[in-house]
């Protein structure tokens, strides 16, 4: 991770950012002093609000008066005449658009992605031609469920969407942060929509799959068992949008100079590790700051802690295609890593915050269809589908077909082409001629050869009839479903059984309960057993033929025999977020608590060490201002117990200090925060003239007899004279996880 100003910010984007259009005789005069404002918004004519800017209308007429109407004297009634107040009230009568159907909330971040090394063997894209070279990314991160408005927080697959702006034109990968689907088709996409979203009648509930209409859809859909693995898993509530995997999900295909063609896996990699909060935590959170993921990327990004993704490709030849117990079509199936390796190609470093949410992060449009040459797709149903869906998306969220010319979604190459006029129109095309071919402008725009950078799909050989079918290949729905629960660790284990036992727990419909517990028992009873237990029903003896991924005229049954290859792996290690990345505490957010007459010296010590390893700390005390240390000395704080709360945090350090000890022990506040910080397995620390605030919590009792810096790393509790050390140990660990069950505290 870079740190440091926002000069970096700037260096980094000014070598990377999109070559500034070539100026035309129409383009309004800049105004910005911005200078990375002059690659996207120079066509635009965007401006930045500054001092001495005159007001005018939107056409450009200078305003006198933007505090009155025009009346019919001073107490009279308003004239219609008055175009000024009706040109800005009309604007904003029509400031809002539809928000996404899905992914509706979402945050944005601009960045670079920097090539590791040449792969001409496997790609013509260029972006991928050259060592160091760069190209401008925007990513848009969202919830799926959710509105625009709802908690960062929600139990909700994320979304994972990069817009390359390269040399060839764009390239989009919209992906997730799971690397399955619930479905396997386009045409069931709608209803698993409908199914998620608050229910028609009462629109409730918001953001949440907790409800009977989801699990009715769920409990009948087999294949979306392994999609549902991930969602009740850990990785639906992420830390960070920073520390989560980004994933393509469908096999695409990489083309190289020659033709020739590799299936390909695409991969991000957060280079902080992935990380999760608690659930109780999440729902929290969702109160205290619905805006936790969106402030956090923001914060990151401002404090010049740029958040870093490896992209990595799995790749399968052609050759193997049948290689694998599972089809490689199959959008509910991931190739594990111990089968197929991810090789790292290259990194993406987000670096510059939007300047405006709206113009940028809500307008931008991404689709799955927007390749370069030497990317290309496979037939995968629910990709196929995905084809028509994105443009078709944007005509009515962005008003009509000329949304690519809306500033964040222009490609850094000229745009030629017949293609004119429709709401919206910015581009001013000069000549007679918008039709090929011509004689009136000697053909132009002409096609490009192959050899030049055109275009050409993969030459897939196709032999088959017309048909509505799926594929027996696709019909093993619980193999990999179990092999991601096995290969979780204990505590993701019981998260996944809690996240379960909570959904199942919200839906009224006993039948759905019990249809459900079916399922999960054919992923493997030992999840359906606890379910069961806390929901209180038994598991159904013959769970009901549920695959109703078939036409008609199938007869469901007909199909037992047709499972597909058990999973050859038992485990995937991969699969578990306990095997990730713990060697930083860079970006973490570590609360100090404090009040009169605190230790400063330690308190100093403590917080210029954390800081040194990248983290952010801050000072908590019972009110806002300053508060006296011992010696005298003033520090400011920057939350009070009101304004705070622990789970907006990553770690607690109790600062020393007799009389701030005293203070802290009697302070219900920021005993309760201490109690929440260690239910939600945060690591711990005080210095040791702080004794009695952590004798004061639920939890002291629950530690070791004889503690130390061994117990310290495994309970995630340190006293100490001297806790730094330790303490940024405990940190990078993250989450002491194994405490949550036998350590259980009220909080
Ligand atoms: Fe999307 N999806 N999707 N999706 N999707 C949209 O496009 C759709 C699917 C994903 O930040 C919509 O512009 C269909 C899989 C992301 O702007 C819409 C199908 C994956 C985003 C749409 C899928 C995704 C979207 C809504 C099944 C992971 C947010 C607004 C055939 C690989 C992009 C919009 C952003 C957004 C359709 C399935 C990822 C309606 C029909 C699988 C990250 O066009």
């Amino acid at each position: 991770m870079k740190k440091g100003p926002t000069k970096s910010a700037k260096a980094a984007e000014s070598k990377s950012g999109k070559p500034t259009p070539p100026k035309k005789s129409t383009d309004l005069k800049k105004s910005g002093p911005e200078p990375e404002n002059d690659k996207i918004d120079d066509l635009a004519g965007n401006k930045e609000s500054g001092a001495g800017e005159m007001m005018t209308t939107n056409h450009g007429v200078r305003i006198n008066d933007d505090q009155n109407s025009l009346k019919a004297g001073d107490r009279g009634a308003t004239l219609l005449e008055d175009f000024i107040l009706r040109e800005k009230i009309t604007h904003f009568d029509h400031e809002r658009i539809p928000e996404r159907v899905v992914h509706a909330r979402g945050s944005g971040a601009h960045g670079v992605f920097t090539c590791y090394e040449a792969i001409p063997e496997l790609t013509r894209a260029h972006f991928l031609g050259e060592a160091g070279r760069e190209t401008p990314v925007f990513v848009r991160f969202s919830t799926v469920a959710g509105s625009r408005g709802s908690t960062d927080l929600a139990r909700d697959i994320r979304g994972f969407a990069v817009k390359f702006y390269t040399q060839e034109g764009n390239f989009d990968l919209v992906g997730n942060n799971a690397p399955v689907f619930f479905i396997q088709d386009a045409m069931k996409f709608p209803d698993l929509v409908h199914a998620v979203k608050p229910e028609p009648d009462n629109e409730i509930p918001q953001a949440s799959a907790a409800h009977d209409t989801f699990w009715d859809f769920i409990s009948l859909m087999p294949e979306s068992a392994h999609a549902i693995m991930w969602a009740m898993s850990d990785r639906a509530i992420p830390r960070s949008y920073r520390m989560m995997e980004g994933f393509g999900v469908h096999t695409f295909r990489f083309v190289n100079a020659e033709g020739v063609s590799n299936f390909v896996k695409f991969h991000w990699k957060p280079m902080l590790g992935v990380h999760s909060v608690a659930w109780d935590e999440a729902q929290k959170i969702s109160g205290k700051d619905p805006d936790f993921h969106r402030r956090d990327l923001w914060d990151a990004i401002e404090s010049g802690s740029f958040p870093e993704f490896e992209f990595g490709v799995q790749i399968v030849p052609e050759e193997d295609e049948f290689k694998f117990g599972f089809d490689l079509l199959d959008p509910t199936k991931l190739i594990p890593e111990e089968l197929v390796p991810i090789r790292r190609i290259g990194k993406m470093t987000l670096n510059r915050n939007p300047d405006n949410f709206f113009a940028e992060t809500e307008q931008v449009a991404f689709h799955i269809g927007h390749v370069v040459p030497g990317i290309d797709f496979t037939n995968d149903p629910l990709l196929q589908g995905r084809l028509f869906s994105y443009t078709d998306t944007q005509l009515i969220r962005l008003g009509g077909p000329n949304f690519h010319e809306i500033p964040i979604n222009r490609p850094v190459v000229p745009v030629h082409n017949n293609q004119r006029d429709g709401f919206m129109r910015q581009t001013i095309n000069k000549g007679k001629t918008s039709y090929g071919p011509n004689s009136l402008s000697d053909n132009a725009p002409v096609q490009v050869k192959a050899a030049d950078g055109g275009f050409v799909s993969y030459n897939e050989r196709i032999d088959a009839r017309k048909i509505r079918a799926r594929s027996k290949s696709f019909l093993d729905h619980f193999s990999q479903a179990k092999l991601f629960f096995k290969s979780q660790s204990d505590p993701e284990k019981e998260h996944l059984l809690d996240a379960l036992k909570f959904e199942l727990g919200k839906v009224k419909a006993i039948a759905i309960r019990e249809r459900m517990l079916g399922v999960l028992n054919q992923i493997d009873p030992d999840i359906a057993v606890p379910v069961a237990v806390h929901l209180g029903l038994h598991i159904p003896k013959n769970p009901a033929q549920l695959n109703f991924s078939v036409p008609a005229d199938v007869d469901p049954a007909s199909l037992e025999s047709q499972k597909g290859v058990e999973s050859e792996l038992k485990e995937s290690p991969a699969l578990s977020m306990a095997n990730t990345i713990k060697d930083t505490i860079e970006t973490r957010k570590i609360a100090f608590l404090t009040a009169d007459g605190v230790d400063g010296q330690s308190l100093k010590a403590m917080k210029s060490r954390l800081e040194g390893e990248g983290a952010v700390v801050q000072v908590i005390a019972p009110k806002l201002g300053a508060i006296i240390a011992e010696s005298g000395e003033e520090i400011p704080v920057d939350e009070s117990f009101l304004t705070a709360a622990s789970v907006l945090y990553d770690a607690v350090f109790v600062a020393g200090g007799v009389n701030s000890s005293a203070t802290l022990e009697a302070d219900a506040d920021a005993v309760h925060f201490l109690n929440e910080a260690f239910r939600h397995c945060k690591a711990i620390a005080a210095d040791v003239t702080a004794r009695q605030v952590i004798e004061a919590t639920y939890f002291n009792k629950k530690l070791s007899k004889e503690q130390s810096k061994e117990t310290a790393l495994t309970e995630g509790v340190l006293i100490s004279e001297d806790a730094t050390e330790t303490f940024v140990k405990m940190i990078a660990m993250h989450r002491f996880w194994d405490r949550e069950k036998p350590m259980k505290v009220p909080a």
